[in-house]
């Protein structure tokens, strides 16, 4: 392992005005985007629309630092025969591929998942990195639902599968020369207070980062793709913008040692704006020693989607969309974004 080459990587995937553009949505996941804009999930769908966000030029040079692909896309070629994969080097952003193989039902763990993929995971990176990729991800995801007699969820049970998993992932990706994202998201679905999802973010963070070390991944050769401190969807109660960010920063500092380069969180379900509003509220406070920025699905491309509708003639008003969030997200990983530019666009 080169771990000078993979620090370098992990930095650029984190530059400041930056951050990575998650398209990388399993077949199950994107059929259910595309269900609620009207397009028929095929594989020739799939690729024009990956290709309209990387083509999206101006937004790709200057906010994207990297773009997470499923492998069905890394191997995939543009309308003109082009590897898509190209696109995106082309704009300065790195290539990265989802790799684990979702999160499936754990067995003696009712309602919990264990996320799946690390048999033959060495030989699929040998063949990625060849095709261009230069980082990976794998995400897990813990639960939190309340105690109806079984004790509740998140069990120690999963977080520490989970935990144990993602840092066998980061160990073998790093063999491989790839950079590990290593995603563990506590789920905002449920009517939790903000309270109990920083007590689970804390518990899961502790665990995954007991388990790198244990598992030897070298953490500058890294990112960590959290989720922010925020309340359940369901809960009553919202959390001021302020306490998010305090209290997500603070959650950060007490169990992310200081050698991991960054931090791009995840949306998580938040709507485009909060998910803006969070990350610029993070960066202007600052004081942390990583750099913390955006790695967004839903919050990057839920309005170019909308925009698009699967019609060619959008296709121009898709990338404005896109450009638009982009360049909102990159303002806050400065903490120089503001609202009234939202309005304004
Ligand atoms: C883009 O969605 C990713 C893939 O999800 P599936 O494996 O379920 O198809 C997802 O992992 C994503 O990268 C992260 O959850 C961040 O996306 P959000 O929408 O939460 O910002």
């Amino acid at each position: 392992m080169n771990l000078a080459a993979l620090n370098e990587i992990a930095e650029k995937m984190v530059t400041p005005g930056k951050g990575i553009l998650a398209a990388d949505e399993s077949t199950g996941t994107i059929q259910k985007r595309f269900d609620a804009i009207g397009v028929e999930n095929t594989e020739a769908n799939r690729r024009d629309y990956r290709e309209l966000l990387f083509r999206t030029t101006e937004a790709m040079r200057e906010h994207i630092s990297g773009v997470i692909l499923f492998e069905e896309t890394l191997y995939q070629n543009a309308a003109d025969g082009a590897p898509l994969v190209d696109l995106i080097t082309a704009a300065g952003a790195v290539p990265g591929v989802k790799v684990d193989k979702g999160a499936k039902p754990m067995a003696g763990f009712p309602g919990e998942t264990l996320t799946e993929g690390l048999d033959g995971l060495g030989e699929r990176l040998k063949r990625d990195y060849e095709r261009g990729a230069r980082f990976a991800k794998w995400r897990a995801v813990i639960d939190i639902a309340p105690d109806t007699g079984n004790g509740g969820v998140p069990t120690w049970g999963a977080v520490k599968a989970n935990a144990h998993a993602l840092a066998r992932y980061a160990a073998v990706c790093q063999a491989a020369q790839i950079v590990p994202i290593v995603e563990p998201e506590v789920l905002m679905d449920g009517a939790h207070d903000i309270e109990r999802c920083d007590t689970v973010t804390r518990w899961v963070l502790q665990t995954v980062f007991q388990e790198l070390f244990e598992q030897r991944v070298a953490l500058e050769g890294m990112v960590l793709k959290p989720n922010m401190v925020v309340c359940g969807k369901k809960c009553e109660t919202r959390a001021s913008v302020d306490e998010v960010a305090h209290r997500t920063i603070a959650a950060l500092k007490a169990h992310v040692p200081a050698a991991v380069p960054g931090i791009a969180y995840l949306s998580g379900g938040q709507t485009d704006e909060e998910a803006t509003a969070h990350l610029d509220a993070m960066n202007r406070i600052g004081g942390f020693p990583w750099k913390m920025t955006f790695s967004y699905g839903r919050a990057l491309q839920a309005a170019p989607q909308k925009a698009w509708a699967g019609k060619p003639e959008n296709v121009a008003a898709a990338q404005r969309a896109f450009a638009h969030r982009a360049r909102m997200n990159g303002l806050a990983s400065l903490g120089k974004w503001e609202g009234r530019l939202e309005q304004a666009a």
